[in-house]
């Protein structure tokens, strides 16, 4: 028997979570992503918003046909879907000659960087190509295992976790073929380089190289075949993962560094095959000063140029080990920038019409955050700002300008949070800034102190302190709590900041001085480290959150000018098992993602809206009265179209110079009917030439 309409939603639930019924609840809501999900119907819309629920199994839903499916038609027409997505940002930029975004969030292993894939690959089948265009589209898809290699890595969450933030511009011709790319890469987790957490692992590349290396290469760089053999690599007690083929992922990676047209693959690998030797230094010594004793990793670190003599640092055993941990994470995150920049070359940029896909780590929230984890949530907490904007609040300030009658929603902003951490002067990385700076006996406890003075009575700043004098027992005394707009989150500032950035960067410069003189032959490092940095002039790297924050400003105001997408990618269970659908998990990130509070905006408003011109310009043939064209008032026009398409009253409002359309029905209606003018005027034509022929 064949099932109803109605028993067909109730089983699959509603494609856009505009129609549910009760869109102000969070279980229903949930009841329905879990809905779709028992069907293998990952993908939902709130409005224009796709949310996303990783499967953890491979559905039939990519394939070139699918992708036809999606090509040119209207984003509501056809079930939700990441390529509606892909195809709705390419034809906004092709038609209204604005360029695109694509904003992927979630936390580690939801999908963000399948998803962004899936994107690319989109572009790469469906949009038109010459030959030259098969080079650019070819390097764009190569760029990905290469990146990889070198940045991703095994992790408790994520067997292919993105350790680093990426931006990437697919850049257009005017005939909408890909011509070209460009990538920025954020922070990059260096620790990993030098240690990894039980179950976890370094960087792909090491394992990559160590199984699939050739034996002379190896023998070569020195390296013997057993990653247990390094100190870098043994940490994490994880050499082997199952799912990941290291050998045959090394082929991969080395066919893509042909195409993208690297001819410095020996020296890059010299430098990975460098940073392990690095680990495996072994410093001894009397009288508490450090030297070298593992002569055999010199000899092919320095290649010999420099006597071992030359390595010994006035540094006592401690300091010399993280002296040469800082040299090895150095080498390895600049010569990461440097391979990005160099696929930059390759994909030689200029500037078109611009499609930018947005892969960065979401919201971290461990048993022990770091340095490392302020910085991403802040990054966060700056795309949730950034989301405000673009879409909350400016379409409240658009209705209230158009003096369109709309109901306020209430909504948290964030900005306050943004503020205490990036405020000139008086945020949280200022004052950081100030103290790496400071002379004399700043210490982590003296920036603890400092924050304490200048943020403590702020609403979402908080550390052991109280306000009477007493202490908060459930807080240590070396961490502060920021309440971020997702949830609270307690950063330990053990060794975070001056002792990292000001103590590191001092003997680092000595070690990095000595490394970069030994390893002078090899061309990428000394494009890694110029030669006015290490001869003092240049000021020491002692300003990474400064720096960290420019870039993220950046990214804003790279964001802030294009049209955004977004794409809400959700894990449905830890495990990484297909089928499971973890409902305190996922209420957890539906409202890390702000997803309910969206919701509710979308149903609140309108789903379109144009300028009356751009508007009457496009549909003016659709109606006698304003063909070929109308001589009075913009807004006088539209109205005598709207209604001569029979636009009911609940169904649009007409602003002071915009059109709102409530829901997307009407439009495509008109859209419609303009394709069916299109259809039948070109049949007209047809019949003509033939007549003239
Ligand atoms: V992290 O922040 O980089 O640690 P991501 O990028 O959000 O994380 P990723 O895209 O790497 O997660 O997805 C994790 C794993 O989930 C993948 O390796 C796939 O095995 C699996 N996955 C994700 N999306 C899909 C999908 N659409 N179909 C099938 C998927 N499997
Ligand atoms: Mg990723």
């Amino acid at each position: 028997m064949m099932e109803s309409a109605l028993t067909a939603r109730d089983r699959v639930g509603v494609q856009d979570f505009v129609l549910l019924e009760n869109f102000t609840s969070e279980a229903a809501f949930i009841e329905n992503l879990r809905k779709r999900f028992k069907e293998n119907l990952i993908y939902t819309y709130i409005g224009s918003v796709l949310v996303s629920v990783n499967p953890y199994k491979d559905l039939e839903i990519y394939t070139k046909n699918h992708m036809e499916r999606y090509r040119g038609v209207n984003f509501y027409e056809v079930s939700p879907h990441i390529y509606a997505v892909a195809d709705n940002s390419y034809r906004s930029m092709r038609t209204e000659r604005k360029d695109q975004c694509i904003l992927i969030s979630g936390e580690s292993g939801a999908g963000k960087t399948e998803a962004s894939k899936k994107i690319l690959q989109y572009y790469a089948v469906t949009c038109p190509a010459s030959e030259q265009v098969q080079t650019v589209k070819d390097r764009l898809l190569q760029s990905n295992p290469v990146l990889e290699a070198f940045g991703n890595a095994k992790t408790l969450r994520n067997d292919n976790s993105s350790r680093f933030g990426k931006y990437m511009d697919i850049q257009f011709d005017f005939k909408g073929a890909p011509v070209g790319g460009h990538i920025i890469n954020y922070l990059l987790e260096k620790s990993r380089v030098v240690h990894q957490n039980h179950g976890e692992r370094n960087f792909h590349i090491f394992y990559q190289m160590m199984e699939g290396g050739e034996e002379d290469l190896l023998r070569r760089l020195g390296l013997e075949r057993n990653p247990q053999q390094y100190q870098y690599l043994v940490k994490g007690n994880c050499p082997k993962v199952s799912s990941i083929n290291d050998r045959s992922d090394w082929k991969v990676v080395r066919k893509a560094l042909t195409v993208i047209g690297f001819n410095e693959d020996e020296e890059l690998l010299n430098i990975i095959a460098s940073v392990l030797h690095l680990g495996n230094v072994q410093y001894g010594g009397e009288d508490g000063i450090a030297c070298i004793t593992s002569d055999t990793q010199i000899k092919y670190l320095a290649r010999v140029r420099a006597q071992p003599a030359q390595l010994v640092s006035p540094l006592n055993l401690e300091q010399a080990s993280s002296a040469r941990d800082a040299l090895s994470k150095a080498v390895y995150g600049r010569t990461f920038t440097w391979l990005v920049n160099k696929i930059n070359a390759s994909l030689a940029y200029t500037n078109y019409s611009v499609i930018g896909l947005l892969d960065i780590y979401g919201f971290e929230v461990f048993q022990n955050n770091s340095f490392e984890q302020f910085c991403i949530n802040y990054c966060n907490e700056k795309l949730q700002q950034l989301f405000i904007e673009l879409t909350l609040k400016s379409e409240q300030d658009e209705y209230e300008a158009e003096g369109i009658t709309w109901e306020p929603v209430q909504y948290f902003n964030n900005k306050i949070i943004c503020d205490l951490v990036e405020e000139k002067f008086k945020g949280i990385i200022s004052i950081l800034d100030e103290e790496c700076l400071r002379p004399g006996d700043a210490s982590d406890l003296t920036f603890l102190e400092k924050l304490e003075d200048i943020v403590g009575g702020h609403p979402h700043f908080i550390t052991h302190k109280l306000a009477d004098g007493k202490t908060r027992k459930v807080m240590g005394r070396e961490e502060f709590r920021l309440l971020h707009y997702a949830g609270e989150v307690n950063y330990n500032i053990n060794g975070v900041c001056v002792f990292v950035v000001l103590f590191f960067a001092r003997c680092n410069k000595l070690c990095t001085q000595m490394f970069v003189m030994c390893m002078s032959e090899n061309k990428i490092l000394r494009q890694c480290f110029d030669r006015e940095e290490l001869s003092d002039k240049k000021r020491p790297e002692t300003v990474r959150p400064t720096q960290f924050k420019a870039s993220l400003a950046k990214l804003m105001e790279i964001l802030m000018s294009k049209e955004p997408s977004y794409v809400r990618c959700i894990k449905p269970n830890d495990s990484k098992q297909a089928a499971r659908f973890d409902e305190v998990l996922i209420r957890h990130q539906v409202k890390y993602l702000g997803l309910m509070e969206n919701l509710r905006v979308r149903r609140a408003g309108f789903a379109y809206r144009r300028r009356y011109e751009v508007f009457l310009q496009r549909y003016k043939s659709l109606c006698p009265d304003t063909w070929p064209n109308w001589q009075g008032k913009l807004s006088d026009g539209v109205s005598t179209l709207v209604k001569h398409l029979g636009y009911k009253p609940e169904e649009y409002k007409l602003g002071r110079s915009k059109i709102f359309i409530r829901f997307p029905k009407t439009l495509f209606a008109t859209e419609d009917a303009l394709e069916t003018r299109k259809h039948s005027l070109a049949i007209t034509m047809q019949a003509c030439w033939r007549g003239v022929l």
